[in-house]
């Protein structure tokens, strides 16, 4: 990576990042900011229907002291708000194209109709508003929003246009967690970014990197560098996001204390699993809880190990008060899963990840074929359960997503056992490391429409632009496979 245009390193930044090559001019770096929260909408029904207005903007934004980045936000100067949507409410999201570009707008692990999906195809052109319309239906988790434009989507997730969402459900409601969002429920988007000397978003990748995925040098929480959040005596919940275009990040706390995950992608996990680190493929999504019960008055750093890279960097600094918080211990059960049998599957689809140089101009690849918005490559019975094969042949990491649903990793390279236990809720990423595969479970529920494509890709957006993207519909004729 060509590290000569970066914004100058220091050496005050050097003390705050662990071991890395980043460097930041220090006098210009904002040290101690106050964690920014996105604000949380919660909109009042207008005739049985919420109505959320997201405007989509060019802005600028303070990543450094007097400086302006240009940057795209979502009625903010970067990222967007968070969205508060409970299961059976019914939803109206409208995004207005405030950019001098065509976008989309995609609701990435919703549950909902295709044409709803906000994929390649639900263009909102400069000026139109597209709105997303649907009841929610699905279990407690968190989700997120971000542009989906074919051969578009990593410039403008790169400039600031993602946002969270929140979903609720009567589960969540009723168990014993931290819930008070952005005070001990704490919405975390991390992303890595490169800054040029001016301080500006630099994002033009050349095949090499498009080939390997865009990595900055400094990652961001909340669009910000090393912010701090002060918190009470107990238990903190952190809702964290990989909103990175090709990051590998593993979070682990400065003192590599033990703690818990209690969610992934779409679910709780059945039960809270202990862990010391946690691994999040781009656009993966953990719920972890920390206990901070004999931190009073003490700070505690987490971090990421960008796995790629292979750089540390604090994200973020938890300030412990002297006060108490009510949440002292965790449940032991958190949610029960729909047990799948994977002996009932009656139909196995493969699908290989390649990809080659093709003389500078990087092609990526399922199964041979880059996405083509006019091709459907897959046809999936509604209410079939399946096995999804996927293989990684190349000698890099890649993930899976998938988008109108979730589901259940059944094994790792023929094992069982490589599936990890807090990969065992229900998903709508996968990571799969450099040659090797995965297996899960799926089923296509609700929502059939023959017209309506669905998209299936690798979630580094890098990779997703260079074509390792497909198109399948979910269809009410059985036959079809
Ligand atoms: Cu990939």
């Amino acid at each position: 990576m060509n590290r000569r245009n970066f914004f100058k390193l220091s050496a005050v930044l050097s003390a705050y990042l662990i071991g890395g090559t980043n460097s930041l001019n220090a006098s210009k770096l904002i040290i101690g900011a106050k964690l920014s929260i996105p604000t949380l909408l919660d909109p009042k029904p207008i005739n049985g229907i919420k109505q959320f207005d997201l405007n989509i903007q060019e802005a600028s934004h303070n990543f450094f002291k007097d400086i302006k980045t240009k940057t795209l936000g979502i009625n903010a100067s970067y990222l967007g708000p968070t969205l508060l949507l409970r299961d059976g409410e019914k939803v109206s999201i409208n995004f207005t194209n405030n950019l001098d570009e065509t976008t989309t707008m995609h609701g990435h692990g919703m549950h909902l109709p295709a044409i709803m999906d906000g994929g390649v195809h639900q263009e909102i052109e400069p000026g139109d508003t597209w709105s997303a319309q649907y009841t929610v239906k699905q279990k407690a988790c968190t989700n997120w929003y971000h542009p989906h434009r074919m051969n578009m989507t990593a410039r403008q997730v790169y400039f600031g246009l993602a946002g969270l969402i929140i979903v609720e459900d009567k589960e969540s409601k009723a168990l014993n967690l931290p819930k008070t969002y952005g005070v001990d429920d704490i919405p975390l988007v991390i992303q890595d970014r490169l800054f040029d000397m001016n301080a500006q978003l630099s994002y033009s990748p050349h095949p090499r990197q498009i080939m390997h995925g865009f990595r900055g040098n400094v990652i961001i929480t909340n669009g910000q560098i090393i912010p701090r959040h002060e918190v009470k005596v107990g238990m903190v919940r952190l809702r964290i996001l990989n909103g990175s275009n090709a990051g590998m990040y593993k979070f682990s706390f400065s003192d590599n204390r033990k703690f818990h995950q209690i969610a992934t992608d779409n679910s709780f996990l059945e039960e809270p699993v202990e862990l010391k680190s946690v691994l999040l493929s781009p656009g993966e999504r953990a719920e972890i809880v920390v206990d901070l019960s004999k931190d009073k008055n003490k700070s505690l750093n987490l971090i990421v190990n960008e796995q790629i890279d292979n750089f540390n960097q604090i994200i973020l600094t938890l300030d412990v008060n002297n006060k108490d918080s009510k949440i002292k211990t965790l449940p032991k059960i958190l949610t029960k899963l729909e047990d799948l049998n994977p002996d009932d599957a009656v139909h196995t689809r493969t699908f290989l990840l390649d990809g080659w140089g093709n003389r500078g101009n990087p092609l990526l690849t399922i199964n041979g074929k880059r996405m083509n918005p006019m091709v459907v490559n897959e046809i999936v019975p509604i209410n079939q359960l399946e096995i999804w094969e996927i293989k990684n042949l190349m000698g890099m990491p890649h993930n899976f997503h998938i988008h109108a649903t979730h589901f259940r990793p059944l094994d790792r390279n023929g094992s069982e056992f490589e599936i990890l236990d807090n990969e065992k809720g229900y998903k709508d990423t996968i990571y799969i490391p450099a040659k090797q595969s995965v297996r899960f479970l799926v089923k296509m529920i609700d929502y059939a429409d023959d017209e309506a494509e669905y998209m299936y890709h690798c979630h580094f957006l890098e990779h997703e632009d260079a074509g390792m993207m497909g198109q399948f519909v979910v269809t009410n004729n059985k036959k079809e496979t």
